[in-house]
């Protein structure tokens, strides 16, 4: 329950586009944002609502309301087409790519813009049935950002904040986007805006300061294009203390007995990641590729196993991602494999998250190499498994927003194919106090900067901002 100054709190309503209750969470198809929003609101008296994932032939904006474990939900289900123009494509093949700075992959589409604007127009008609006078009102991520306008437009007073769990990209690329006055812009209807780090928070001032003719005021305050917001960086993080449960849980132990014996005294490496062409997948099984070219004695004596679950696999990009590394893979085992070692274990399934914090407890290595990413909550999590006496080592792309946080991982540059390589052999041979040293660091900011810190720190900064 939040409280602020002994009062009660006010009651949290989060938004966000998909709404996963816990009661799933076993598949491993749902990303970072579901998980953390989970735990947030486990920890809060608040109210969850989003996208169903259904689809219907005509919009009703019906809400299903569903309580598990502790976490109201209230849903919708969207329309077809809908789902095309705006959650495949404004927000998955326009702002995603966009916002990894991926102009190659971005497209823009009229008819995207209108799906986007229409669902937050339906969004924002179904929310006013649910908003009480004193609610605080938490938008996420880049599905939503002109949520506030839509709500505000419809009367709502109440404080509003967003938070984009996406890194924000530079002014020269984000205004190849044909609309993105209007989208920045709308940011203003907020009384708070959250990036995951400062660098992110830096360039979208430096857009405002340039395209909105803005001004950087005290404490966050963003003044542009005639209006005023707070600004601020508050870097997502975990579940900590329930992760290290996880790790010690049955199901765990199960897994790291498993894990132990398909692993047979070799050191295993390992990824875990959405199958997402933003995750550096590509560049990181080439980047192992010359680590086992570079040093042969480790042949057979180490394998990386790649878990990454197919997402959005209805768009071309992601069918591309997933051939390309299919053929690597194929690749890499076909020069190297043997009768009894395969270097490669790719795997594209989900495991739950008990499981999961097993497989990175046996991992003597942890590869986490985005090209560009918000925060990456994979890094934390291999960090909260690990065991304290003889802990694995995080190898971190300096890409991922989470490298501001982790500056004793081994820091790579994902794009360099040597670098890659070599930080693999360090990982490897990195001795036990030193292994230890790094990790202490590591594990005391991962469960300081926890998801509660993240949640607390945001709603705090949100109660606290001056209404204009
Ligand atoms: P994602 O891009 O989804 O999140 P990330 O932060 O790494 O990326 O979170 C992925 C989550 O999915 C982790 O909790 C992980 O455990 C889980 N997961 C991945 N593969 C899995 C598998 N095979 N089985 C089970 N679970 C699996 C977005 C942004 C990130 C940001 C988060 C939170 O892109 O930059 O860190 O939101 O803000």
């Amino acid at each position: 329950m939040i409280r602020t100054a002994g009062r009660p709190a006010n009651r949290l309503v989060v938004v966000s586009n998909r709404v996963t209750p816990p009661a799933t969470d076993s598949t491993g198809s749902q990303g970072g944002l579901a998980v953390a929003l989970a735990a947030a609101l486990r920890q809060s008296r608040g109210i969850w609502f989003g996208w169903s994932g259904n689809q219907t032939s005509e919009f009703t904006g019906q809400l299903n309301i569903h309580r598990s474990q502790g976490v109201t939900t209230a849903t919708i289900d969207l329309e077809e087409r809908d789902v095309d123009e705006y959650y495949n494509g404004y927000a998955n093949r326009t702002l995603w790519p966009l916002f990894h700075y991926r102009i190659d992959l971005t497209e823009y589409d009229r008819q995207f813009d209108a799906g986007y604007a229409r669902v937050n127009r339906r969004f924002a008609d179904t929310l006013l049935h649910i908003i009480e006078p004193d609610d605080i009102i938490w938008i996420h991520d880049y599905h939503l950002i002109p949520l506030a306008r839509e709500l505000r437009a419809r009367g709502i007073q109440n404080r509003i904040g967003f938070f984009l769990h996406t890194p924000w990209p530079p002014v020269r690329l984000l205004t190849t986007m044909p609309s993105h006055k209007q989208l920045v812009k709308s940011l203003f209807d907020y009384d708070l805006v959250g990036f995951q780090t400062a660098e992110w928070m830096d360039t979208f001032t430096d857009y405002c300061v340039r395209e909105g003719d803005g001004q950087i005021g005290v404490d966050g305050m963003v003044s542009a294009f005639g209006r005023t917001v707070r600004a601020g960086a508050f870097p997502i993080g975990i579940d900590a203390d329930a992760f290290q449960k996880a790790a010690r849980s049955p199901e765990a132990r199960a897994m790291a007995k498993r894990m132990r014996t398909s692993i047979a005294g070799r050191a295993m490496i390992v990824g875990v990641d959405r199958l997402d062409y933003s995750k550096g997948l590509e560049e990181r099984f080439i980047g192992y590729e010359r680590f086992l070219a570079d040093n042969p004695d480790e042949l057979n004596r180490v394998f990386l196993l790649q878990i990454a679950p197919p997402s959005r696999n209805t768009i071309g990009s992601y069918q591309e991602i997933r051939e390309k590394l299919e053929q690597l893979s194929g690749r890499i085992n076909g020069a190297a494999a043997e009768v009894d070692w395969v270097p490669l274990r790719y795997v594209n399934r989900g495991y739950s998250r008990r499981e999961l914090a097993g497989i990175y407890r046996s991992a003597r290595v942890g590869l986490v190499t985005p090209l560009r990413d918000g925060m990456n909550l994979v890094a934390k999590e291999y960090v909260a498994a690990q065991d304290p006496a003889d802990p694995g080592v995080l190898i971190l792309s300096r890409f991922a927003g989470a490298a501001l946080q982790m500056p004793e991982a081994l820091l790579v540059n994902p794009y360099s194919t040597e670098e890659i390589a070599d930080s693999i052999r360090q990982g490897l041979a990195m001795d036990k106090s030193q292994r230890i040293r790094r990790w202490e660091t590591l594990a005391e900011g991962v469960a300081r900067e926890d998801v509660t810190a993240w949640r607390r720190d945001f709603v705090a900064a949100l109660e606290s901002t001056p209404r204009s």
